[in-house]
């Protein structure tokens, strides 16, 4: 699609730019440097760790555990990426999705709808680009927003998932213009904007506060944010996928923030990079220390790593089955307090996202229809399901599908009965509630 994009005042010579430039168009305070390209550094590895699991560790110590409902440690949870024992692993992560949903597996009908692909961080991990108006970028105006969200809508879709690049031309109110017109046209659809990345950067643009910034966007049409950009926080790894962006603490302190003002947010990990295992669980006990702090958090995300566009292409492939299903299963059984675990199709493939169902997902987003960041960076999975796809998918796999909405509210009122009883996980605020936010009148 030919989108000219927002207009601004001041015209990119972008020929005349040096390699590396401070960034004119942020604010003063932004510290955030401008990319042409991104060239690979060659100071940091960019091979995968090799994994070598083993038949020889002894899990019975944190079988133990698990079927005692004891909260996992480090070094439980590497342990359990250590082991080749996948059999283990999945049945201790299905015996604790099980005791919490029984076999609900929830889906939505959603849309992805990215208003640029264009981004000045320039981080490693990405497929990403960073000119703005290079071939293959675009970037929309509020009003090319809504016409693209048009296009693929259907009266039953219930979210849109608003991801996109920090533009080094957009200025704050695009960002609100874009979220006030999507909520105009389509006033009962939920809007799952922004990373913890871009509220900062938004509230950097903004100049004030987070918590005044998320007002302001709660204001416009905010009603929850999506889990992405949290990569891996440990400083080694994330240095070298994600150089300029967000610290591991600042992107928690940013999720933190939005939970103190009642705004919903989920949670990733990005896996099968140079990550290691021990960074893997590092991750993921900050996240549960976070959750314990704010009951905030809906669900997490296990992302699989694709290289393809990436500095890492030809380093590494992408992730294998085996992999993908040990992080899905570790997540679960590390994340006590997390009441969902999603299984990506879009980056697990649809066979693994369905296995995945018996390794502690209980969550497998939804019909998404033109997803974007994944494919960029060579992602294999078709770019949407159907509401029938995904219904028969579920059935497929022994488990029973729950059509919900992003806060998990059943679409179907049937459906909260059984979700009471199959498992120890009640709900959300809608138990006893009124449905009647969750289901389209
Ligand atoms: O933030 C970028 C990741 C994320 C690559 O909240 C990559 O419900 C793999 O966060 N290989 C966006 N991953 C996707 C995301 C998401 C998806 C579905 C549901 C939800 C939710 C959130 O994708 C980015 C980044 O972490 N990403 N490049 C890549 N080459």
């Amino acid at each position: 699609m030919s989108a000219r994009g927002y207009q601004l005042p001041m015209p990119w010579a972008v020929g005349r730019l040096s390699q590396r430039q401070t960034l004119l168009a942020g604010p003063a305070h932004a510290t955030y440097t401008w990319h042409m390209s991104k060239k690979p550094r060659t100071d940091v590895p960019r091979e995968r760790p090799a994994k070598n699991p083993s038949a020889n560790v002894d899990l019975s110590a944190v079988v133990a555990k698990v079927e005692a409902g004891e909260r996992l440690n480090l070094d439980d949870g590497v342990r359990l990426f250590e082991s080749s024992d996948v059999f283990t692993v999945g049945r201790l992560a299905n015996l604790v999705r099980e005791r919490m949903h029984g076999r609900v597996t929830y889906w939505n009908t959603n849309r992805h709808l990215n208003p640029t692909n264009v981004c000045f961080v320039g981080c490693e991990l990405c497929a990403y680009k960073d000119i703005p108006n290079a071939p293959g970028t675009w970037a929309y105006s509020p009003q090319e927003a809504v016409d693209v969200a048009r296009r693929d809508y259907t009266p039953d879709v219930r979210e849109f998932h608003i991801v996109g690049g920090l533009h080094p031309q957009w200025k704050y109110d695009v960002y609100l213009d874009i979220l006030r017109a999507l909520k105009e046209a389509f006033p009962k659809v939920h809007l799952k904007a922004f990373t913890m990345v871009e509220v900062d950067w938004l509230a950097k643009l903004n100049k004030k506060s987070v918590e005044d910034t998320l007002d302001e966007l709660m204001e416009a049409g905010l009603d929850s944010c999506p889990g992405g950009g949290a990569e891996i926080f440990h400083p080694r790894a994330r240095d070298i996928i994600a150089q300029k962006k967000m610290t591991g603490e600042r992107w928690l302190e940013v999720a933190r923030i939005c939970h103190l003002k009642g705004l919903r947010t989920n949670a990733t990990i990005l896996y099968g990079h140079v990550e290691t295992f021990e960074e893997r669980v590092d991750h993921l006990i900050k996240l549960r220390e976070l959750q314990d702090e704010t009951q905030g958090f809906d669900c997490l995300i296990p992302l699989a790593f694709h290289p393809e566009n990436t500095p890492f292409e030809g380093h590494m492939p992408a992730t294998d089955g085996f992999d993908d299903l040990k992080v899905i299963a570790v997540s679960r059984l590390m994340l006590d307090n997390f009441a969902h675990i999603k299984a990506y199709w879009v980056m697990l493939t649809q066979k693994i996202a369905q296995v995945a169902l018996h390794f502690g997902a209980n969550d497998l987003d939804g019909t998404i229809v033109d997803e974007r960041i994944t494919h960029a960076a060579g992602g294999k999975a078709g770019k949407g399901m159907t509401r029938e796809q995904l219904c028969t998918f579920i059935s497929e796999a022994g488990r029973v599908p729950v059509e919900r909405d992003t806060l998990y509210r059943p679409i179907d009122p049937k459906h909260r009965e059984l979700v009471r009883t199959e498992g120890s996980w009640q709900g959300p605020a809608w138990a006893g509630a009124d449905l009647q936010d969750g289901a389209l009148a």
